[in-house]
């Protein structure tokens, strides 16, 4: 637990920049930050109104240097949860937000916010990586579905969960609260949106059999807003298609798709020379895009991502703002240097709000 002094020195920093940002006037901000003080006096946290929280969840997107999408901060939609402790009604809302960000494939970036931990509340967690998730297990024949989820699926089935064992089997939610007993609910299947992935000019890619879900929802980062640490925060946006195409398809250590791909091209793969992994990669890509626009899912291309990236730039110079980012994490993997972000070098300081890889392990 943070110490009481450094708790209420953030929650000022924090309460300052983000009236300001709301236009509040310096009574208000006065007022506001007695209550706050007499508040951890008296409990040792404070809680934040609907609009801190709001304000401060937008700003933890505007402050993610890995991000290429904050060009859509303001707009994101935060759903308040903090009031639920049994977790029937955790996962109801869980199930709430996967329907109402799909929204029918018009994907809206949305964020829910459950109970912090606090002196007394042990809070909320989740555990699983991304609401919507594919299981991997692992066979005599090698891995079948997403080898990036074996972990978390051993940890399903020891806790009596068993999927069907075909490559994309959505995984259950595991939810705990106020420290009881992990709590594992699959999601109904008219929940999860899915893409089957064709390609408008090979049909065999067709036959290959690949799909995947609309909606990337995170759900293992902290979001941190004024010292307090929100560890169940699940929040999503929509795919860039390098996500999927380039990475998740294509990665040697995740589905490795790409030999077959290059095979239906009818591309020899008897020498590097050819750059047979680099013309299966843009075709892999082009069928990622073409499908989910066929399906009617909301995705952006990288050159598209990266244009709105600049306009991201250039509207936060306007407010006085500086700009942080993660060169390594902000390039797409296909075709970088045909990018800007490329060609620029960025400051990479860590600005709160702002979200965090979860600090503890699950179990
Ligand atoms: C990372 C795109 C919305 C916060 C990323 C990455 C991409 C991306 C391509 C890199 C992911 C990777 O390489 O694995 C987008 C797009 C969005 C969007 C197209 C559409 C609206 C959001 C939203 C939030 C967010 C709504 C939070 C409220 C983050 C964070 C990371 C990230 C924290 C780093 C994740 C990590 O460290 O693993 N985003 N994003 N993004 N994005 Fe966004
Ligand atoms: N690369 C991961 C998802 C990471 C976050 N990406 C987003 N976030 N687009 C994958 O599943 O491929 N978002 O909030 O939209």
């Amino acid at each position: 637990m943070m110490e009481c002094s450094i708790l209420l020195q953030e929650a000022e920093d924090y309460i300052r920049a983000c009236y300001a940002e709301l236009g509040k006037a310096e009574p208000e901000i006065h007022n506001r930050l007695a209550d706050i003080r007499k508040e951890i006096d008296l409990t040792g946290t404070y809680a934040h109104t609907f609009e801190e929280l709001e304000h401060g969840a937008k700003m933890a997107w505007r402050n993610s240097n890995r991000c290429i999408g904050r060009l859509f901060w303001d707009s994101m939609v935060v759903h308040d949860q903090r009031h639920l402790e049994h977790p029937d009604d955790i996962c109801a809302a869980l199930l709430d937000h996967i329907g109402k960000a799909t929204n029918s494939g018009k994907v809206i970036p949305t964020l829910s916010v459950f109970k912090p931990a606090g002196p007394v509340s042990k809070g909320v967690r989740i555990w699983n990586h991304q609401l919507v998730r594919y299981a991997g297990y692992e066979t005599e024949s090698g891995i079948v579905g997403d080898p990036a989820s074996v972990p978390f699926t051993d940890i399903c089935r020891d806790m009596g969960w068993r999927g069907e064992g075909t490559h994309f089997d959505v995984l259950p939610l595991i939810i705990q609260s106020e420290g009881r007993e992990p709590v594992l609910l699959p999601i109904p299947d008219h929940l999860v949106l899915e893409v089957p992935l064709t390609h408008p000019d090979y049909p065999a890619f067709g036959h290959l059999g690949l799909r995947w879900y609309a909606v990337p929802i995170i759900s293992d980062m902290d979001m941190v807003i004024g010292g307090i640490r929100y560890a169940a925060a699940p929040f999503n946006g929509w795919y860039m298609a390098t996500e999927i195409g380039a990475r998740n398809f294509a990665d040697v250590n995740r589905y490795n798709v790409l030999p077959q791909v290059a095979e239906l091209m009818g591309l020899s793969t008897a020498s590097e020379t050819s750059l047979w992994r680099d013309r299966a990669l843009v075709e892999m890509n082009i069928a990622v895009l073409h499908s989910y626009k066929q399906a009617g899912v909301s995705m952006v291309d990288h050159h598209t991502a990266a244009a709105q990236f600049q306009l991201f730039e250039q509207k936060e110079a306007k407010c006085g703002r500086p700009l942080t980012g993660n060169w390594n994490w902000l390039i797409p993997p296909v075709s970088p240097a045909t990018t800007h972000i490329f060609h620029h070098s960025y400051d990479n300081t860590v600005v709160y709000p702002n979200f965090f890889k979860r600090e503890e392990s699950t179990s």
